[in-house]
């Protein structure tokens, strides 16, 4: 008997890199929602995408030494998501990323737009979520409505879930009286350039020390344009990658419940540049997580 939760599980899906490994710990969902993006849509395509490009990337780390061709992805699909109501695919989403998370995996999402990052982040348990993004998406509602891709970052806040953000540039007045208010961490580019790479990695890591289940988010928009031009919305004066990377290499231990990577819009990406990064951000970053989980 399956589990209701996988319901709108479709597992006929192309797979990432063409993995299959379910002995993997890390397991791969595909979450095609692209329902509130103000500038350029297109994220629903971003799953196969990144799935298809990634197998033309090599998947050993120097970085970590690991060798991802080895450990594998088990990539169980993509979620079905409803046409128009963003709360019942939020639903969906903790369901699914649930079932596997409380099985042990680490759930790995690629997104669509940043709003599932409220279903997967309930669906991990984090009390903790560390976000790459242009955005603070802190506002309590964008143009009354209070799911849409802007406002992520204020539900999850909602909930009690501990928020770092690295990569803010892009605010609005109130986003920020919020952030003070709650004691939200953000970091400008410039700020992080201002620490460098070892100085930012610890305040963040001082920002973490009291969490027990982390999550990671990257919004492809916390990234320079230069790097990630193929996003719904654009900023520029962005991150580098390899700063990004290079800081959650310092900040990750066992504690990492799950990342995603979201706002990748494949139609506005000349050359699948962005999604090709995204695919080396997920080989990266779980190679990342795989070492510090067989170091502990
Ligand atoms: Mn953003």
């Amino acid at each position: 008997m399956v589990d209701s939760r996988l319901l709108y599980l479709n597992e006929s899906s192309r797979q990432f890199a063409g993995f299959n490994k379910t002995t993997s710990p890390f397991v791969i969902v595909g979450i095609p929602l692209d329902i509130t993006s103000s500038f350029r849509p297109g994220s629903r395509f971003a799953p196969s995408v990144i799935r298809e490009v990634a197998q033309y990337i090599e998947f050993y780390s120097m970085r970590t030494g690991i060798d991802m061709g080895e450990i594998g992805f088990s990539d169980v699909g993509d979620i079905v998501m409803h046409p128009s109501n963003v709360e019942e695919n939020i639903k969906r989403i903790k369901d699914v990323v649930s079932y596997f998370s409380e099985k042990g995996k680490i759930v790995v999402s690629i997104g669509g737009e940043h709003s599932i990052t409220v279903g997967t982040t309930e669906g991990t348990n984090a009390d903790c979520v560390l976000s790459i993004d242009a955005h603070l998406d802190l506002r309590d509602e964008y143009m009354g409505y209070k799911y849409d891709h802007a406002c992520v970052m204020r539900r999850i806040s909602e909930r009690g879930v501990k928020i770092i953000e690295l990569g803010t540039r892009a605010v609005s007045k109130e986003e920020l009286e919020y952030a003070n208010q709650k004691g939200i961490m953000y970091l400008n580019p410039r700020q992080v350039n201002l620490l460098g790479i070892r100085g930012t990695a610890e305040k963040v890591k001082r920002g973490l020390a009291e969490c027990k289940r982390i999550y990671l988010t990257y919004d492809m928009d916390g990234i320079d344009p230069a790097y990630a031009p193929g996003v719904a919305t654009p900023e520029p004066e962005g991150l580098d990658p390899t700063t990004v990377l290079e800081i959650v290499n310092m900040v990750t231990d066992k504690r990492i419940v799950g990342f995603d990577v979201v706002e990748i819009s494949p139609p506005h990406d000349p050359s699948n540049i962005t999604s090709v990064l995204a695919s080396r951000f997920i080989l990266e970053t779980a190679s990342i997580i795989f070492k510090s989980l067989s170091l502990s």
